[in-house]
């Protein structure tokens, strides 16, 4: 028995019992939660279908009209012909962070440690919580996990599944295998037969891409990835294969981390119905989107950023990205804030609505930072600047011009370029 083996079946170091939770349906619960009378009918979260012709892609769908093979990320259009008459929304994800804190603050009171890893799944460590007498008891954990699911759902409306192994991996496998409302408990001596009859692509960290590289291989399950050594892995995948190959053996060190790190970036962006010649079209649309992503980190985050960047991909699929950083951060607590990215936005967007016809508009925020007062202060110094404007006269007694005073000095976030009306509205 090698070292991986070890891994593999749980022993060696310390034992852990790691729950993995993920929402069923998120979106789709939300709606239904909201809305009772769409629990019992096929619902899809997305693009309009616009019968059939709709453009963009299926958030997700609920279990009713998962039955018809709708899925995640499958373009609308083709949900639409799998189920004409299920009931198509478009997402509204004003609800769904509020929802997501909701469900986190209710982990949080069973977790000994609490890992978000997105808006509806998360890491618990409860090796402690579930181990009394210093052993982990696998039944207690089975029992705590019934309760968490009742508390989720007694507490947001919200339906889960939960999957219970002794390390991350298999845990985030295990919740997959019952959806929904299910519990799925892989005992450290079971990991082997649990993860070996299963397709590569289960493992988190396996694409379709690598799934097809290994399945070239003749590697076509899990068991067959820990069956093949290290060595060949490695001249298959590189050092992406090692990882899959402890993976595969269940050997997954990573410890539950209570702080990932706060968000690198916030945005969202949206494809048009029909692509769009028009800039104002265009530019009204990055301004809805600049303005549900300010009320969604303003409810989610509240630090300030720098850096805004544009996204537009145009009717031939070309994409451009181009980005802005502000000497002074945006703070959200500020009135002026709006407008100063509305300004930014239109400002880098100008240029780039040559005529072509536009698919794509996205909009993202990052270069988080905390909140530092300087966006305050600088506001404080314009007003300074227009006493001065008002009333200076220089000290030979002449009329300073407001003209002549450093504008610049106190416009972080470019007001003075293009400050185009239709889009600051
Ligand atoms: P998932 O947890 O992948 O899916 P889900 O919660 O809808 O369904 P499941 O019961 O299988 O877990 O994603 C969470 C949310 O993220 C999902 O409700 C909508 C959103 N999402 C997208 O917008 N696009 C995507 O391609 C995927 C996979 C998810
Ligand atoms: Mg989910």
């Amino acid at each position: 028995m090698d070292g991986t083996e070890g891994g593999r079946a749980g022993r060696g170091g310390n034992p852990r019992i790691i729950f993995h939770v993920d929402m069923d349906a998120f979106y789709a619960g939300v709606e239904m939660r909201d809305d009772p009378s769409l629990c019992n009918v096929p619902l899809v979260i997305g693009a309009d279908p616009r019968n059939g012709k709709g453009r963009g892609v299926v958030c997700t769908a609920n279990y009713p009209a998962r039955k018809f093979g709708i899925r995640s990320a499958m373009s609308i259009s083709q949900a639409w012909r799998l189920a004409p008459h299920a009931v198509f929304l478009p997402p509204d994800f004003s609800k769904y962070a509020p929802a997501s804190d909701a469900v986190m603050q209710v982990l949080e009171k069973y977790a000994d440690v609490l890992e978000v890893v997105g808006m509806d799944e998360a890491y618990l460590d409860m090796t402690i919580c579930c181990s009394p007498d210093g052993v982990p008891d696998w039944d207690l954990a089975h029992s705590i996990a019934r309760s968490l699911q009742a508390a989720v759902k007694r507490e947001t409306g919200l339906s889960c599944s939960v999957g219970i192994a002794p390390c991350k991996a298999v845990a985030k496998i295990a919740t997959d295998r019952r959806k929904p409302h299910g519990i799925t408990l892989v005992l450290p001596d079971e990991v082997t037969a649990f993860l070996d009859p299963l397709p590569v692509r289960a493992l988190n960290g396996c694409g379709p891409k690598t799934a097809g590289i290994l399945k070239d291989e003749g590697i076509a399950t899990i068991g067959d990835l820990a069956r093949t050594s290290p060595r060949t892995l490695d001249g298959i995948l590189g050092s992406h294969g090692d990882w899959l190959h402890r993976i595969a053996h269940g050997d997954d060190p990573r410890p539950v981390v209570a702080d990932h790190g706060p968000r690198k970036s916030r945005g969202n962006e949206t494809t048009f119905g029909r692509d769009q010649r028009e800039p104002s079209k265009v530019m009204r649309t990055a301004r809805g989107l600049l303005d549900e992503i300010l009320a969604d980190h303003s409810k989610r985050d509240r630090r300030a950023f720098t850096t805004i960047t544009v996204k537009l991909r145009y009717e031939d699929f070309t994409t451009l990205t181009r980005a802005h950083t502000a000497d002074i951060p945006y703070e959200l607590h500020q009135p002026e804030t709006a407008a100063l990215c509305a300004s930014r936005v239109a400002a880098i967007l100008a240029p780039l609505l040559d005529g072509r016809a536009v698919r794509l508009v996205g909009v993202r925020f990052s270069g988080f930072v905390e909140q530092t007062g300087q966006q305050l202060l600088a506001r404080f110094g314009l007003a300074v600047q227009g006493l001065l404007a008002r009333s200076s006269v220089d000290s030979h007694g002449r009329t300073v011009s407001r003209a002549s005073l450093p504008f610049g000095a106190f416009d972080p976030g470019g007001l003075r370029q293009g400050l185009l009306a239709s889009f600051a509205a």
